[in-house]
């Protein structure tokens, strides 16, 4: 079949993500005889010209369209993004009859609501190199998809049951590197060895994209696949795994193997605040770690437990200062103004900040509900949301009471602070 995958992100915050998870739904696609275009719209002024030429010179049998973001977060002056996604299906519907089959991170944590919203035809919920495949094989011979594991169809309640890879290692060689011509060297190029988390924060929507459970790259595996991308001229990579040191055992190994492998790449990562071993923090730095993101998110204690964080201010410290001991530069996070915040809780979390070496700090202030999350519940217990609100239009919990101080005191923080920022 002829498969245009669309990467529909076209926002710019922060990084230039490239679109790695359809990258692999691309390769698996492709290995399994299909003949796939891929199409960033990052890397396209006018998506709606470069939609139309595209399927009017490719002429798909089924198009992918993978949604990142839903919106960029932020609680003042909050950003919906799919409206720009929106736009995209209706480009791709008014110039072809092939059926959209919506994926991706965004879309996962909002199965049906994006559905809807969207007009799309199909979505897979979580992760696309099993599933997406087998989807392609019952349109081929017209057979009904209903049923397929995590697949959702337009208008029919009818959906099979979540699935999950079991050992990543079992997925063919990622394959990410065969669409990377398209961009430029100097970008952070995501690099994945882990999928699920079991950590389960109050607040956290990973569940929903990944699951709960670490599933491992074989790091031979991920090795291979850094030397593809090293070969084709990547010498700085974001590893988007939502945890790089857990489990500590195989981050080591992936360190030593990228220092015995003499790759001589800069890597960022996200590090989880709680377990700062000298030994690991030390192999990053070897490894080539240069900064990490470091999502404490709060000073007080009472509210590290509220958000069911495994780790104490007093372990955020040592790992902080480890880092600082071993060159690699931080980026702290704090999320303030959810359950049982306070003024005095506030200015607890801003001093700790501030008493840590962090290189750079980000402030949040409200956090965004998401759908079957223990923040959902307590909102909804409040009678801040309702039970069964989709959550799609950004939605955040905010203790009304501090609401209009904490601008005011995080304003005046940032105006003192260069290297802070909201
Ligand atoms: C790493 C990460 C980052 C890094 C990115 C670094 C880089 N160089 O890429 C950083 C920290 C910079 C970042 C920034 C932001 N991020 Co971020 N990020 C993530 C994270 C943890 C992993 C994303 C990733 O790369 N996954 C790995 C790939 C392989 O997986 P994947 O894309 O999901 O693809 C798989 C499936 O989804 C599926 N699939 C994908 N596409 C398709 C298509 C089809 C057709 C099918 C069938 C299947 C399919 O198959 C793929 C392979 O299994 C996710 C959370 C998460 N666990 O997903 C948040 C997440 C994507 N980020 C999020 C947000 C909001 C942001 C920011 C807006 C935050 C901000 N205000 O700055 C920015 C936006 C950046 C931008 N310009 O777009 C949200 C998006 C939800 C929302 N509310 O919109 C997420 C989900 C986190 C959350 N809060 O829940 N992010
Ligand atoms: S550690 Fe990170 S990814 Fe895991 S549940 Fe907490 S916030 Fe989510």
């Amino acid at each position: 079949m002829h498969v245009l995958l669309i990467a529909a992100n076209t926002e710019k915050i922060n990084v230039l993500p490239m679109p790695l998870g359809l990258h692999y739904v691309a390769a698996a696609t492709q290995d399994k005889g299909h003949d796939v275009l891929m199409l960033d719209l990052m890397t396209h002024a006018d998506f709606r010209q470069s939609i139309s030429e595209t399927i009017n010179s490719f002429r798909p049998d089924v198009i992918g369209i993978s949604i990142r973001n839903i919106d960029d977060q932020v609680m003042h002056g909050a950003r919906f993004l799919l409206d720009d996604v929106k736009s995209v299906v209706g480009y791709c519907r008014s110039d072809s009859a092939a059926p959209i089959v919506l994926g991706g991170a965004g879309y996962s944590i909002f199965p049906e609501a994006v559905l809807t919203y969207l007009d799309a035809d199909m979505g897979i919920q979580g992760e696309g190199e099993l599933v997406f495949p087998q989807l392609l094989e019952r349109l081929e011979r017209r057979a009904d998809p209903a049923g397929l594991p995590s697949l959702y169809l337009k208008g029919r309640r009818l959906q099979g049951e979540r699935t999950y890879i079991r050992g990543l290692g079992e997925l063919p060689a990622s394959g990410a590197h065969r669409f990377l011509s398209a961009y430029d060297r100097n970008l952070w190029m995501p690099f994945q060895t882990r999928r699920g988390c079991p950590m389960n924060c109050s607040y956290c929507s990973t569940a929903t994209i990944e699951g709960r459970t670490i599933r491992k790259r074989s790091p031979a595996a991920a090795m291979e696949e850094m030397k593809n991308c090293v070969a084709a001229g990547f010498r700085q990579f974001y590893f988007v795994d939502n945890t790089f040191n857990l489990p500590a055992s195989y981050a080591k190994e992936i360190c030593r193997r990228i220092i015995d492998q003499g790759f001589r790449i800069s890597w960022r990562c996200i590090f989880y605040p709680g377990h700062g071993d000298e030994d690991l923090i030390k192999l990053m730095a070897e490894a080539g770690c240069c900064e990490i993101s470091l999502g404490f998110e709060s000073g007080c204690e009472r509210i590290l437990t509220n958000m069911n964080k495994r780790f104490t201010p007093a372990e955020v410290r040592k790992t902080s200062l480890l880092l600082a001991k071993h060159g690699i530069k931080q980026m702290g996070f704090l999320m303030l103004g959810g359950p049982g915040e306070t003024r005095e809780s506030v200015l607890e979390s801003l001093a700790f900040a501030d008493s840590l070496p962090l290189d750079t700090v980000k402030v949040s202030q409200g956090i965004r509900i998401y759908p079957y999350t223990t923040l959902a519940k307590i909102a909804a217990d409040e009678g801040r949301i309702r039970h069964d609100d989709q959550l799609l239009a950004p939605t955040f919990y905010m203790i009304r009471e501090i609401e209009d101080w904490l601008k005011e005191t995080v304003k005046a923080r940032l105006a003192e602070r260069p290297n802070w920022m909201a």
